[in-house]
């Protein structure tokens, strides 16, 4: 087996997690739903927005990313926002019924000086809305993460994306270990670890296992952990990639619950794409916040008001986090 982060004694090994994701799908649900029912409100939908506050021009290679400078894609630059403007939009998520504000950067790791100040800026205004404030950045250095705290962020998004061993065929331009180093940052500043991966990148079975084993392994686990269904972005090297099974997400979303009982487990990107029962099965099977909002970072969510019947079909609240 590939080196890992693992602790001494792993929470649980990655023949357990294999043996969980090859489980008969509705067993898996099923066991999945009631560890969510021991844990969570299961009628408790958290509904967080996406704000991309810098676009694009990201010296990264990841080979999902609309945003990366190696991939020719539809995403025009952008350069940082100013504070009133993203301020503006967590006010309008809050009147839409956000309760979590997220706002992403293409940086590979957050700037310093006033671009890093203008962000405390931002999360201090989220926070003054009364929002929970989540900011993805990219790499933190220790200093960064404890100012981040201070001005109030409560969560810090940094997702290990799939396994280790599949990692190097997604990015080349930074190692697992760089996202392990930045998640203990984040841990060591206070802050709560939002960290999960995406489904659609190549990955096989044993792939997915080797994700839920590394996240389940994280000492504390993650308190919220993503589930991304790959967008694929034309232009770039995922651009084709096979659409993902919707049992695939189930599978996956369930295992989650099982291996992470009271984290908060996030029904990400690609939920459009998903048909409206599996995405049922998925909130049976645990998942209990999503994205709301016409857009993600920079593609396309389900429009509120399709979110909005959703739920109310199937008699679920939208409500804050617990
Ligand atoms: N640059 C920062 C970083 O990578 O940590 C923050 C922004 S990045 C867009 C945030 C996360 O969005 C990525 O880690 C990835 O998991 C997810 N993501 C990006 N593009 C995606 C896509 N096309 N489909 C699904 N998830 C995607
Ligand atoms: C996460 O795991 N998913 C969100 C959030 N963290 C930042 C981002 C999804 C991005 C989807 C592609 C896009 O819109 O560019
Ligand atoms: Fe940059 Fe983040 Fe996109 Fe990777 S996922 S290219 S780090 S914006």
């Amino acid at each position: 087996m590939d080196q890992t982060n693992a602790v001494a004694s792993p929470q649980v090994t990655l023949s357990d997690v294999e043996a969980l994701l090859q489980r008969p799908l509705l067993e898996l649900v099923f066991e999945a739903a009631r560890v969510h029912r021991e844990h969570h409100d299961p009628r408790r939908v958290q509904c967080a927005q996406l704000l991309s506050i810098k676009t694009g021009g990201c010296p990264e290679d990841c080979g999902y990313c609309s945003q990366s400078a190696h991939h020719t894609t539809p995403v025009e630059r952008e350069p940082l926002l100013d504070v009133d403007t993203v301020l503006a939009q967590a006010k309008a998520a809050a009147m839409n019924g956000a309760d979590r504000f997220c706002m992403g950067a293409a940086w590979r790791s957050a700037k310093s000086g006033a671009e890093f100040e203008r962000v405390l800026e931002m999360v201090r205004g989220v926070k003054a809305l009364g929002l929970e404030a989540c900011a993805t950045l990219g790499m933190l250095e220790p200093q960064q993460a404890a100012a981040l705290k201070d001005a109030g962020l409560d969560y810090y998004n940094h997702n290990l994306d799939t396994g280790r061993s599949h990692y190097r065929h997604v990015v080349t331009t930074r190692d697992y270990d760089d996202r392990l180093d930045t998640l203990a940052a984040v841990r060591d500043a206070g802050m709560k670890v939002c960290c999960g991966g995406i489904l659609g990148l190549g990955e096989d079975t044993r792939g997915r296992a080797e994700l839920l084993f590394e996240l389940a392994n994280l000492d504390p686990a993650p308190e919220s952990v993503p589930v991304n269904n790959l967008v694929a972005v034309p232009g770039t090297p995922m651009g084709e990639a096979a659409p993902v099974d919707w049992s695939d997400m189930v599978r996956v979303v369930a295992a989650a619950r099982i291996l992470m009982p009271r984290s908060a487990v996030r029904l990400s990107a690609g939920r459009g794409e998903l048909p409206e029962a599996a995405q049922a099965l998925c909130f049976l099977a645990g998942a209990n916040s999503i994205f709301v909002g016409d857009e993600l970072l920079t593609t396309k969510n389900p429009s509120p008001a399709s979110d909005a019947a959703l739920l109310q079909k199937l008699g679920l609240n939208a409500m804050a986090a617990e």
